[in-house]
């Protein structure tokens, strides 16, 4: 391609080049790395109108056959505020760029009211959309969000599973999205979650991956990082923490809320979220967080809870963050809001209820008259419209929840844990499944000890439970055969000690049984007995593998190695499909349909599919035609429908 494009360029053609012409023309290599990219671009958009979509965990077609479009704001005399040309007003990190994390803290304390954080772009996708939403989505709404939402907290948009299934299933750079939308929104604290000494991956890694892990997130836009562990071990937290406190970013440290705290003989109850509290305080922590991820926080309970650690501790801000999978999550948030909750998290109307945040807007009318939250209440109902699209064009990764659970109480799963097992058994068209698995997920976690769960340690009970149904044993069985018995890794993980020590100790005969003389029994924390990552070292292969990669690239293939590879062979394949329209991506484009495509600012696509041909019975491939900006080209792809 470049000799065509140099052949073809209008200085060559009238013979008026000289001999440093290629030096000094960088646009010849420009024409050239962007027919590359549309070549590689029409190559995946080949293979998906011959294959269909590969998308993991996408069932049918996107419901909306039209382009999303973006709604309006208006000002509060009714006229259209553009928001790509006026800068959006300027909100809390604009005190944290001023005054850094313990100012802003304070400030946040000082609040005459509750702020509101808005979880749309991260956990309320991941618990509704099996964590599918794509950057292009995102950062087409960001420059409105970034009007409507300017007086909110934080938007919370990276970590927990958005870094892992961008690379392994949407094939996007989770840097590229952080910077991307750092870009559109600069009035905004964004959020992300990280799960302590885990990183956002599923098991520990040595501290100075964590370090370096945290240190780009702070430098390419994280303000917040809301530190947790699965099981509340603080010397796991610790490492989260410390890390942040490094990186210079805002510490939300946090306890996780496990379980109905009211309900007689709890093993988490008040006491336990004192001392855990407590003990995060001596830790150092700007932000207290509280994180109930199964819904299970009564508004008795946010009262009571909310109410203690506001009178313990009068001058550090609390954020709370729930679930509405039994259905009281708009209570629950009033009745922190009105103990004394500093922030709590909410989610746009169309991406809210069920396992995902409150309804923003539900929130803000339970809270009218009595509580302030600095957010523009019509703002938010027409940034609405857009998510009501967006929930069409992802209605191919949507669960079908048809309303609360009122089991939530009984079983304690998670809300993005408890959308994907439903997924699954809806797959398997065994409605008695459902309830098995919710039956066995409980009696799973009684086995592994009543222990706190949320990612990695809500995988152990999964998987125990999903063992327990397809061998059909209970937990007496469990028990009793436990030496006998060939176990998920993930619990001989758990056992080992390599996701940290749980609250009150491993319940024995039990742990021995279940580990026999396979494992051996850890009771420090993982991390130190690995050895440091050799980072330069790295780097420096992953340069030699995949040419220019950065500090980024480290981080991501530090978390994720074989996923990191994985998606740098898809790059190398397609490019970078995060360019494409979502709807392109996941569905066969049809005959004449024209897209455009943006590849760099200023730089756009149209591309046309014109036919597709006949199978080649020798070959296995079907030629696809395309018009692109206006030429013909022509795509071979093997057939493998
Ligand atoms: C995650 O770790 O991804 C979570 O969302 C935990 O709630
Ligand atoms: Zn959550």
């Amino acid at each position: 391609p470049f000799l065509l494009t140099l052949l073809t360029h209008p200085v060559f053609i009238e013979g008026t080049y000289w001999t440093t012409f290629i030096d000094d023309t960088p646009q010849l290599f420009q024409m050239v790395s962007s027919q590359n990219r549309a070549q590689k671009l029409l190559h995946y958009l080949a293979d998906v109108a011959v294959n269909g979509s590969s998308i993991k965990g996408q069932i049918g077609l996107p419901k909306l056959k039209s382009n999303p479009s973006v709604p309006h704001l208006h000002d509060a005399q009714g006229n259209v505020i553009n928001v790509t040309k006026s800068a959006p007003p300027s909100g809390w990190r604009q005190v944290l760029l001023e005054k850094g994390p313990a100012e802003f803290a304070r400030q946040v304390r000082q609040f005459n009211g509750t702020l509101l954080m808005d979880t749309t772009w991260r956990d309320a996708h991941q618990s509704l959309l099996a964590t599918r939403v794509r950057t292009h989505d995102l950062a087409t709404i960001a420059p409105t969000t970034a009007h409507a939402l300017a007086g909110a907290f934080a938007l919370e948009c990276w970590g927990g599973a958005t870094f892992d299934v961008a690379m392994r299933f949407l094939h996007e750079d989770p840097w590229e999205r952080l910077r991307k939308l750092r870009s559109l929104v600069p009035n905004i604290p964004f959020q992300m979650l990280l799960r302590g000494a885990n990183g956002v991956a599923y098991s520990s890694l040595p501290d100075n991956a964590i370090d370096h892990f945290v240190k780009q997130a702070k430098d390419n836009g994280v303000d917040i990082f809301r530190v947790f562990d699965a099981l509340n071990d603080l010397e796991q937290l610790k490492v989260g923490v410390d890390a942040v406190k490094k990186a210079g970013g805002v510490v939300e440290a946090t306890v996780c809320f496990s379980g109905d705290m009211l309900q007689p003989g709890k093993k988490y109850n008040l006491d336990y979220y004192l001392e855990i509290a407590e003990k995060i305080v001596q830790m150092g922590t700007h932000i207290l967080g509280i994180k109930d991820m199964a819904g299970t926080m009564k508004p008795a309970a946010a009262k009571l809870l909310i109410g203690s650690l506001r009178a313990k501790y009068p001058d550090l801000p609390i954020h709370v963050h729930t679930h509405d999978s039994a259905g009281t999550a708009v209570a629950s948030m009033t009745a922190c809001a009105l103990a004394g909750a500093d922030v709590v998290d909410v989610a746009i109307n169309s991406m809210s209820g069920l396992t995902s945040q409150p309804s923003i807007n539900a929130l803000l009318a339970s809270l009218e008259g009595n509580i302030d939250t600095g957010i523009n209440v019509e703002h938010v109902r027409e940034l609405d419209a857009y998510w009501a699209e967006m929930r069409l064009l992802y209605s191919c990764f949507e669960a079908d929840l048809k309303g609360p659970d009122p089991e939530v109480y009984q079983h304690e799963i998670p809300g993005g844990q408890l959308t994907n097992l439903l997924f699954q058994a809806q797959q398997l068209g065994l409605g008695e499944q459902w309830a098995e698995t919710k039956r066995a997920y409980r009696e799973a976690n009684y086995l592994l000890g009543d222990i706190v769960k949320v990612t990695p340690t809500s995988k152990v009970v999964g998987d125990l439970a999903q063992f327990m149904v397809s061998n059909k044993l209970t937990s007496d069985d469990v028990r009793r055969l436990a030496n006998s018995l060939d176990f998920p890794d993930s619990v001989m993980d758990f056992f080992e000690g390599l996701i940290g020590q749980p609250y009150g100790g491993f319940p024995e005969p039990f742990r021995s049984d279940v580990l026999r003389n396979k494992r051996r029994k850890l009771t420090c924390r993982p991390g130190l007995e690995l050895e440091p990552f050799d980072l330069e070292k790295i780097r420096e292969d992953l340069q030699n593998r995949f040419g220019d990669v950065d500090e980024c690239d480290v981080a991501s293939y530090n978390m994720y190695p074989r996923v990191y590879e994985d998606f740098q062979k898809m790059r190398e394949t397609y490019g970078d499909l995060s360019v494409l329209p979502t709807r392109s991506f996941l569905s066969p484009l049809e005959t004449d349909e024209e897209i455009e495509v943006v590849i760099e600012q200023g730089k756009t696509l149209i591309i046309k599919l014109q036919a597709v041909g006949d199978l080649n019975k020798k070959t296995g491939e079907r030629e696809v035609y395309f018009d692109l900006n206006g030429e013909m080209r022509k795509i071979r792809v093997a057939d493998r429908s």
